[in-house]
């Protein structure tokens, strides 16, 4: 399942086509003399916002390039998947291997951009009991499931960790921002945010489940999602199982959805969630 979203066509936000990578070829280590990646950087990215990296592959700027394979001042370059190599430009090499794709599409770092995933979820209840699914005889679990505004596609409320931020806020931020709306909420709304984040995603309660490589749409052959997915279980159902869901910022719509293998979610979102039936031999 790894690398086969990140060498589809279009490239998202564009009509450009990946070169066609044939799955025997998806590895560096095959020598494919007549691959040609098509060079592309989206016009949002070529626009420098701060988030992004600078094209340090202009005239005058190599010294200033970024220190990859290392914490590079606020900006994490390290990969979950460990030292990854530079290619002959002295870009980061896509550690999974071809895209059809070079420099950075629409990801605004070169090398890996971490992002965080909160996998919020409860136990689908009828009358306050929980549902036994009739062909695995087991509970089904419930998760908060946000439809992304870029694709239409429904994923987890996931975003990018902020230059010296901890993965932990992202996931609260991110969560916030995403299924409660929190960048409109007034100040006493936010008050009561804040004491509801501390009991549900505090320490004791959160279960990593994948930290990795993600096969997100937007790879390129130097440029790649990385990610930290982290469930919060709302056991009893009356926390953050009672919570008043609200879409917002880069979510269209929110709401619970019932975990099942037919979902089908952006990127590797399914594979995250079957970790999660896994982890409390939940149905799948
Ligand atoms: C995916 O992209 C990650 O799993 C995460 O959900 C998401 C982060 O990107 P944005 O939602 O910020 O676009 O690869």
């Amino acid at each position: 399942m790894i690398h086969v979203k990140a060498r589809s066509s279009p490239y998202p936000g564009s009509r450009v086509k990946r070169f066609p990578v044939p799955d025997g070829y998806v590895s560096w280590s095959i020598p494919w003399p007549k691959y040609e990646p098509v060079d592309y950087t989206a016009d949002i990215i070529k626009a420098g916002p701060e988030w992004a990296d600078p094209d340090f592959r202009m005239e005058g700027q190599s010294e200033h390039g970024p220190r990859f394979n290392a914490v590079d001042g606020r900006i994490d370059r390290r990969s979950f998947q460990g030292c990854y190599e530079l290619d002959e430009d002295k870009l980061p090499r896509n550690p999974m291997g071809r895209t059809g794709i070079t420099s950075r599409g629409l990801l605004g770092k070169w090398g890996p951009n971490h992002a965080a995933d909160p996998i919020v979820t409860r136990w689908k209840r009828e009358a306050g009991e929980k549902v036994i699914h009739e062909l695995s005889g087991k509970p089904i679990l419930q998760f908060v499931a946000i439809k992304r505004k870029d694709c239409g596609e429904w994923a987890i409320p996931g975003g990018m960790v902020d230059d010296g931020e901890l993965v932990s806020a992202t996931l609260k931020r991110e969560f916030g921002e995403e299924a409660l709306d929190s960048l409109t909420a007034s100040k006493l709304e936010k008050d009561l945010l804040r004491t509801l984040f501390q009991s549900v995603f505090s320490k004791e309660k959160a279960k990593e489940v994948f930290a990795g490589y993600v096969d997100d749409p937007r790879n390129t052959d130097n440029a790649w999602m990385e990610t930290v997915a982290t469930n919060f279980h709302d056991d009893t159902g009356d926390s953050v199982g009672q919570m008043d869901l609200q879409s917002g910022d880069d979510a269209g719509c929110v709401q619970w959805s019932d975990i099942d293998q037919k979902l089908q979610l952006y990127a590797m979102h399914s594979h995250f969630l079957k970790r999660v039936t896994d982890l409390w031999d939940a149905h799948w």
